[in-house]
């Protein structure tokens, strides 16, 4: 199981859909136009392909007091922010602390992507990384920590963010 956690409209749901269609075409061919999303009431469970099936849950931003019933079983952890928004960098990085310091996500793989680095105020990775600090974070975690930047509009980056859930999941779903 693969969780998707991040703050109400940072993309988690988009982000989805892409790499089911990106992932049913084996990474090839253009994307369609982005389809519609809406904010997440809920959870959403979305199998994909990488040479093995992955499960992945995502839990609507709004749902964040209850996401720590659904830390059981997960393997890898996809954290997104949103680059273009400094408002909620704060409120976010709150969150990745608290993802962080969970006992039972301890084990957990995490991927913490940097969202919509299609629009033209976007913050660069590296200035994310010296706003929030991420290397002492990265430095104090137990967990295995990568990062990305990707635009789930556009597609970019996203054939690493498969062939991370591929590697990852090498052995389990
Ligand atoms: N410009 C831009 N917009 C994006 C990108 N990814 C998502 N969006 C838009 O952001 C809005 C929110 O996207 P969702 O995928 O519904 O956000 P979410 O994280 O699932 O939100 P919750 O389910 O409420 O937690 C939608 O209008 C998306 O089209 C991106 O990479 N670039
Ligand atoms: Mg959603």
């Amino acid at each position: 199981m693969c969780l998707i956690l991040g703050p109400t409209g940072v993309g988690k749901t988009l982000l989805v859909k892409r790499l089911q269609e990106l992932s049913s075409r084996d990474g090839k061919g253009h994307l369609g136009d982005p389809p519609p999303t809406r904010p997440t009431v809920g959870t959403n469970l979305t199998d994909i392909v990488v040479q093995r099936k992955i499960t992945i849950r995502e839990l609507g931003g709004c749902m964040g007091p209850i996401w720590s019933s659904y830390y059981g079983n997960c393997h890898s952890l996809l954290f997104m922010m949103d680059a273009s928004n400094p408002t909620q960098l704060s409120a976010s990085c709150v969150q990745l602390l608290g993802l962080l310091s969970a006992e039972q996500l301890a084990e957990a793989s995490v991927l913490i992507l940097f969202n919509k680095i299609d629009l033209p105020c976007y913050m660069t990775i590296e200035e994310m990384q010296s706003l929030i600090r991420l290397p002492d974070i990265i430095a104090c975690a137990k967990q295995n920590i990568t990062t990305a930047e990707i635009s789930a509009l556009r597609g970019t980056g996203l054939s690493e963010v498969l062939r991370w859930l591929q590697d990852t999941h090498r052995t389990h779903s």
